[in-house]
């Protein structure tokens, strides 16, 4: 990966496993415009490298993970340059549904507006104890722009997302485990270990099937249940043409351990 000119995203590379870190500590990482660009381009070449098989997204510091869009920037959109601000960042936080591999999010801290709504765009959130979530938008007399108004309510039920969208309140991890906003609560000293074991066990399964899984689910939920069941059925098709699928099966039988090529 030839990343070596970001300036407020750390990409490190541990085997098949990648590693994002928002780095703008002092600002609590907010996501400004340059942010979310260089976020767009590791996650662009993460999705072109095969090598990589799983990703954590994770906040620099202790504090928080990423404690909103970049309030200096949001205070002076116009109305054309809002939407547009929004809709790259909706691209971007698309890449990471439909990277193809899963994606992690450790939420270290604060994970707030859009934060948040970076959260719910990936595979699976593990949060810290600590942490705060939440969608404070309305506080700021604004709303969600990255996808928060969408993914929040197919996620957690529209009366739990709307009373999180219009009260703005933050709520704690707890909580948030309990709405299924996210899927583990663990401590400070266990989030990295947690997310990397995690991102390992995930990275040994069968790469294509795993694809097919997550394009099954995220595009699968946003078409009618007949036409959805037909894509299942398609996908299942192509999978059963997979070597992985003969080595499954075969190790299975044979009482050992697949080894998956993402064939
Ligand atoms: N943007 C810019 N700067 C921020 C942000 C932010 N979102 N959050 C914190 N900071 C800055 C603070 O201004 C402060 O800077 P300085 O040291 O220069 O004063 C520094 O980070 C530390 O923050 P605090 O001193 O406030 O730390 P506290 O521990 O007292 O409070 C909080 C932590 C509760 C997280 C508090 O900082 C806070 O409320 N932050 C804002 C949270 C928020 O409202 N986020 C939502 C933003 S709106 C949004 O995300 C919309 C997304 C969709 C946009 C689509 C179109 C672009």
């Amino acid at each position: 990966m030839t990343l070596d000119t970001l300036e407020n995203l750390l990409v490190e590379r541990d085997g098949a496993i990648a590693t994002l870190t928002i780095n703008r500590p002092k600002v609590l990482n907010a996501l400004n415009t340059q942010t979310i660009d260089e976020l767009g381009r590791a996650l662009l070449a993460i999705k072109n490298d095969d090598g990589v098989r799983a990703v954590i997204v994770t906040g620099a510091g202790e504090k928080s993970f990423v404690a909103g869009a970049d309030i200096n920037e949001l205070a002076a959109q116009t109305p054309i340059g809002g939407r547009e601000l929004a809709r790259r960042g909706q691209r971007v936080f698309d890449l990471i549904e439909h990277l193809g591999k899963p994606v992690i999010a450790a939420i270290n801290g604060y994970a707030l507006g859009g934060g948040c709504e970076l959260a719910l765009a990936c595979t699976v959130r593990i949060a810290v104890d600590t942490a705060r979530l939440g969608q404070p938008e309305i506080n700021l007399g604004i709303m969600p722009g990255y996808g928060g108004s969408q993914r929040l309510s197919r996620l957690i039920g529209r009366g739990a997302a709307l009373e999180l969208l219009l009260t703005g309140d933050q709520i704690s991890a707890a909580d948030a485990y309990r709405l299924g906003l996210v899927n583990r609560v663990v401590t400070a000293a266990n989030l990295m270990g947690e997310a990397r074991k995690l991102a390992l066990m995930l990275a040994s399964k069968a790469p294509i099937a795993v694809r097919y899984i997550l394009d099954a689910v995220n595009r699968g939920l946003e078409m009618p249940l007949p036409e959805a069941l037909d894509f299942e059925a398609t996908l299942f098709g192509l999978v059963a043409a997979t070597d992985d699928m003969r080595e499954g099966t075969k190790a299975f039988l044979e009482k050992r351990k697949a080894e998956f090529r993402g064939k």
